[in-house]
């Protein structure tokens, strides 16, 4: 993918050495976009070999909104770092996807902040309330299909962002927002990260993000637009200089596609997508900075 590509050039020549919490400095830039369509296939890189397999399960456990990754780590170790022996997590990605706290009543001034029919807001035992931003998603989503002129085309957000929480957290969400869009019949999709890891996180993020779009898009009757996605420290570690410089050097492979099963979104398991056509170059080792 020529776009990953051109990020990691514009890095490597750009980037400016930084310090940072992991103790491996990175060289490091400011806000980078790039776009990629959709429809020209699905963006896994081929330069490398990208674990599909540990980004789909991921991006399952995301979307169960699971505050622990007890079911993840038995397929994968990319979220051991982060998490505690139980298994516990305090990077609240899918919770707040699925359940964003919200506050009860007569918050401020006697407003109430839970929509009116209790669609996307559950009460739970202990008296909390959350809202289910997937389900709000996809339900406008359908509601837009219908009646274009819907007012809330453009409020299409998911925030994983809690100032409280991200005081407290050991690792406060890296891709903590993202917008969806329709443009005639297609489904586009903005993701935006505030720290970004070009080696290994962005690989992963862009195919996990995609994938989801395509998902939604399916499940809401939509033809798959583009993704994009705002880095705003987009950096490189040090140690994975020599790597990418390697990666680089290599030319880009006709991008593989990817099937849904015929099933509700809801019911979709990680048995249900099936990735085919991956030519890629072999493995390249990075590791990861904690
Ligand atoms: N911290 C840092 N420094 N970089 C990140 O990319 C990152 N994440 C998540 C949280 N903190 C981060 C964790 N995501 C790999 C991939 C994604 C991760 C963490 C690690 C990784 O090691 N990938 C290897 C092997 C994959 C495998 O064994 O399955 C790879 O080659 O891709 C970004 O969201």
């Amino acid at each position: 993918m020529k776009e990953y590509l051109d990020m990691v050039k514009y890095v490597l020549d750009n980037g400016v050495r930084k310090k940072n919490r992991t103790g491996v400095d990175t060289i490091s830039t400011f806000s980078y976009f790039y776009k990629v369509d959709l429809s020209k296939g699905y963006p896994l890189l081929t330069t490398k070999k990208v674990y599909f397999n540990s980004m789909l399960k991921e991006l399952f456990w995301y979307l169960s909104g699971d505050e622990h990754i007890k079911e993840l780590r038995k397929h994968t170790k990319i979220w051991d770092a982060w998490a505690d022996e139980e298994g516990r997590l305090e990077t609240a990605y899918g919770r707040f996807w699925r359940k964003y706290p919200v506050p009860k009543e007569n918050h401020f001034n006697g407003e109430v902040w839970v929509d009116k029919d209790n669609k996307w807001t559950t009460e739970h035992q202990d008296g909390t309330l959350t809202f289910d931003q997937i389900q709000y998603i996809i339900d406008t989503l359908k509601e837009i299909k219908i009646n274009p002129e819907a007012s809330n085309g453009r409020r299409l957000i998911v925030s994983a962002w809690h100032p409280g929480n991200a005081t407290i957290s050991k690792l406060p969400p890296c891709h903590y927002t993202f917008a969806f869009n329709v443009q005639g019949d297609k489904l586009n999709c903005h993701l935006t990260q505030r720290s970004g890891d070009v080696a290994l996180g962005i690989p992963f993020n862009l195919a996990c993000y995609s994938l989801l779009t395509m998902m939604i898009a399916k499940e809401c009757g939509y033809k798959v637009g583009e993704f994009a996605h705002t880095i705003i420290d987009c950096h490189i570690y040090e140690n994975h200089i020599e790597g990418l410089k390697e990666q680089i050097k290599r030319t880009p492979k006709e991008l593989p596609e990817i099937k849904i099963a015929d099933k509700p979104f809801n019911e979709l398991t990680p048995e249900d997508i099936e990735l085919i056509n991956y030519n890629h170059d072999p493995l390249i080792k990075f590791e990861v900075a904690v």
